[in-house]
């Protein structure tokens, strides 16, 4: 067994930060990291940054040149091992002939999964596991959903007062929480692969639910065009009509139902707007059957902004990852709009039990961060 050491979990923290510039532009590929590293120097370095451009190790191969010969690479994913939209490389590390190779974690796609690790040490090249393998894990939730479970990586964002309510009872809800807090949801949303929203909120708000330029603030972004993510609206009646804001912006909108609209109703719908027809039947679209969808459409990872009806049918399905709540230092009172409706809880028992990841302030606001609680 190797021992892993010092130096080996700083060059590693290195290939992290190079993996973490593609947040924003590689789904729905991976976040991936590389440092070659030589007498104790980083002679290159680099990261995955868009789908089909070449892989974290070709960019730190090339800023390396010859020298990488007798070289160690450090990279927070298994090297792949299959052509894909790019070659091998696991191929491209053997032909420059470094000598060691630090995986972080194992690559989940079945089309890798061990097979990278394996062609390295049959070329002779001495190759050391496991290591950070947490934090690599981190870099990629969304991936690592979609290839083990074949579902996306759900975030469930909320925003309420401090006494747990969203709007007043006429509706009136903008803006409960800061500028801060919203441009902490602009990072957010920036990182999704897909916003899914109601057609509810749709109705009563008419969001853009974009990365806007002006309150988007990465400390850098990699390519020149801002990725926005895909829209899924549920609109399982129908309700929706072509003239909401975000129906009329480039990217791709999914209307989502269980029911196949009549040839009345496809008409004037701009080419962007895509109808996604679930087979589950029912009042309400299966969350399910949406996010096995979704995920099939190699969506990673989803970020939900939605009304307390919605918002309580993720959580009762046990559909969310992860809880953000924007809590505004403010009492809206009675007769309000409540955080989340979840049905049928009556003794105490039955609460849906969560854990605080993390708790601070952002602007005005506290921002909480839960996971599930697993029993
Ligand atoms: C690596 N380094 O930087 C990335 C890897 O479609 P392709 O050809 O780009 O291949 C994508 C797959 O390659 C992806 O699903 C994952 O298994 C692996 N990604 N591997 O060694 C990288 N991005
Ligand atoms: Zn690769």
């Amino acid at each position: 067994m190797t021992v892993l050491n010092q130096d080996d979990f700083f060059y590693m923290t290195l290939a992290i930060r190079e993996a973490e510039k593609g947040r924003y532009t590689t789904s729905p590929n991976p976040n991936v990291g590389c440092v070659i590293v030589k007498d104790n120097q980083v002679i290159g370095k680099g990261f995955h940054i868009q789908a089909g451009g070449p892989h974290a190790e070709v960019h730190a191969l090339v800023a390396a040149g010859e020298n990488a010969q007798g070289a160690t690479a450090y990279v927070t994913l298994e090297p792949c091992s299959h052509t894909g939209k790019t070659p091998p490389c696991a191929e491209a590390l053997i032909k420059a002939q470094v000598a060691k190779v630090v995986v972080g974690m194992t690559d989940p796609n079945p089309q890798v999964s061990g097979r990278g690790i394996e062609k390295l040490r049959n070329a002779g090249i001495q190759v050391h596991q496991d290591c950070l393998t947490q934090e690599c894990e981190k870099l990629n939730a969304g991936f690592i959903k979609r290839m083990v479970n074949k579902l996306p990586y759900v975030q469930l964002k909320l925003g309420s007062s401090l006494d747990g309510r969203t709007a007043m009872s006429s509706g009136e809800s903008q803006w409960i929480t800061s500028a801060k807090a919203r441009q902490d949801v602009q990072d957010y949303r920036a990182q999704a692969c897909a916003v899914i929203t109601g057609v509810g909120t749709v109705m009563a708000d008419n969001p853009s639910l974009n990365v806007r330029q002006a309150e988007f603030k990465p400390n850098h972004y990699p390519c020149e065009k801002l990725r926005q993510p895909v829209k899924v609206v549920i609109d399982n009646q129908h309700q929706i009509t072509p003239e909401y804001k975000l129906i009329n912006q480039a990217e791709t909108v999914y209307l989502v139902s269980n029911k196949h609209r009549n040839d009345a109703e496809n008409i004037n719908w701009p080419v962007n707007v895509k109808f996604l027809t679930l087979s589950q039947a029912g009042e309400h679209v299966c969350l399910t059957e949406l996010l096995t969808q979704l995920a099939l459409l190699e969506i990673n990872q989803v970020w939900v902004e939605a009304g307390a009806k919605l918002a309580g049918a993720f959580i009762a399905q046990g559909l969310v990852d992860e809880l953000i709540i924007y809590q505004a230092p403010k009492l809206l009172g009675e007769n309000t709009k409540g955080l989340i409706e979840v049905t049928d809880l009556t003794k105490l028992n039955q609460a849906i039990e969560w854990r605080y990841q993390e708790v601070r302030q952002v602007g005005d606001d506290l921002k909480l961060v839960l996971f599930p609680k697993l029993s």
